[in-house]
């Protein structure tokens, strides 16, 4: 069989398993992103995300992750929700936190992915990564034709815009890359401009300890930062905003995947009942969710760092 025909039935059943599209490139060394990526770790734009800084290499090169890989086969999945919180006023979840963890779910499409590889097309090594390992999944993604990195820097496709999760299997399958796509953001500035803590230093790059989702999730102080007070648009965990205002995000369609359908007693919650959140209802509600990852005490921080500054 020739590596087109590889090409066609792997596109194929990644459409079958509900990914948005799927594409190839060769697992080599990022050259470009390199002296970007290092950059970006002496500016200490991690913040406190230390894991960032860990396994810079192997960050860089997918050989040193996966024996003999070759191809690095990129997928993107939707998770743009129908529907949005009732109470206007409640702090607000990304939308990308609405339903199931993206990991539980992405996982169990990639390892079924990998095994109709493996019962097709015979014994191809190959290993399962989302956002679980030192990957660049934007960069693989862009790499395999998938979109372009916008001035948000999202991966942004130009049909279904930016509101997807980013998957990958690391191969040693051989197939023709997909070349990369030309950038769309032309002379738009908007997600720079309506970032409120400013952490769009510079188009394309992101100062991760001044983002809210940094603020919300990744931040396991005990306090948020002063200097954030005022800024943080009602989020209590995760932010939308530079996706929301991109044009391209403008047509943006909702997910079939039904594991990433929203809990309707989460979207049904006012601000009065998230203030009163207790840990027994937050472990219940959250049993499967993304939202886990900030723990009882750290989604209260959150919240109560929200009320101080809009009612004091
Ligand atoms: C660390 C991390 C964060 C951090 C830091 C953000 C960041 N931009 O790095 C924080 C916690 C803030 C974060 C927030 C969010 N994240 Co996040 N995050 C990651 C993670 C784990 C690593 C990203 C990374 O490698 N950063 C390191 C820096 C160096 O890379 P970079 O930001 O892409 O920077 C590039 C540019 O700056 C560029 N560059 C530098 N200089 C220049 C100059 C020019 C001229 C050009 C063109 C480029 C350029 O080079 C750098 C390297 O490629 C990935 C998962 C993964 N394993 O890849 C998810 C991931 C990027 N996150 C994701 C999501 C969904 C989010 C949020 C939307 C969640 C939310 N709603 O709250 C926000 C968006 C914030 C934003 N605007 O970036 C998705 C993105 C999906 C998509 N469509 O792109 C990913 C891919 C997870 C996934 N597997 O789906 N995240
Ligand atoms: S997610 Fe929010 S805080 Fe982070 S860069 Fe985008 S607009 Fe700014
Ligand atoms: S808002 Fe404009 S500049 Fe920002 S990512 Fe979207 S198109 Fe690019």
């Amino acid at each position: 069989m020739n590596h087109t025909k590889y090409k066609q039935m792997i596109q194929s059943k990644a459409a079958e398993l509900g990914f948005f599209y799927c594409g190839f490139s060769k697992a080599e060394f990022l050259e470009d992103e390199a002296p970007r990526l290092e950059t970006w770790l002496n500016q200490n734009y991690q913040g406190k995300m230390s894991y960032m800084g860990n396994y810079f290499d192997k960050r860089l090169d997918p050989r040193l992750l996966v024996e003999g890989a070759n191809t690095v086969i990129s997928l993107i999945l939707n998770y743009f929700p129908s529907v949005t919180q009732k109470d206007k006023e409640a702090p607000k979840i990304s939308k990308y936190a609405y339903g199931e963890d993206y990991h539980f779910v992405i996982k169990d499409k990639l390892n079924e992915l990998l095994r109709f590889i493996q019962d097709e097309i015979g014994e191809v090594n190959g290993r399962a990564f989302v956002d679980s390992a030192p990957v660049m999944d934007k960069v693989w993604a862009k790499k395999s034709g998938l979109g372009w990195i916008g001035k948000n820097s999202n991966l942004i496709h130009p049909k279904e815009g930016s509101f997807f999760f980013i998957a990958e299997l690391i191969t040693d399958l051989k197939i023709e890359p997909d070349g990369p796509m030309k950038d769309y953001c032309g002379t738009c500035t908007r997600c720079i401009d309506a970032c409120p803590t400013e952490a769009i230093v510079h188009p394309y790059v992101v100062d991760g300890s001044k983002c809210i989702s940094y603020l919300t999730i990744e931040l396991k102080d005990e306090i948020i930062p002063k200097e954030f007070t005022g800024k943080m648009d009602n989020w209590m965990f995760g932010c939308d905003i530079c996706q929301d205002v991109c044009p391209w995000n403008r047509f943006s369609k909702a997910t079939q995947e039904q594991r990433f359908k929203p809990l309707n007693s989460l979207l049904d919650l006012t601000i009065s009942d998230w203030e009163n959140l207790e840990d027994e209802t937050f472990q219940k509600l959250f049993k499967n969710s993304a939202v886990k990852r900030t723990k009882f005490s750290g989604l209260k921080r959150n919240i109560s760092f929200l009320t101080k500054n809009t009612k004091y």
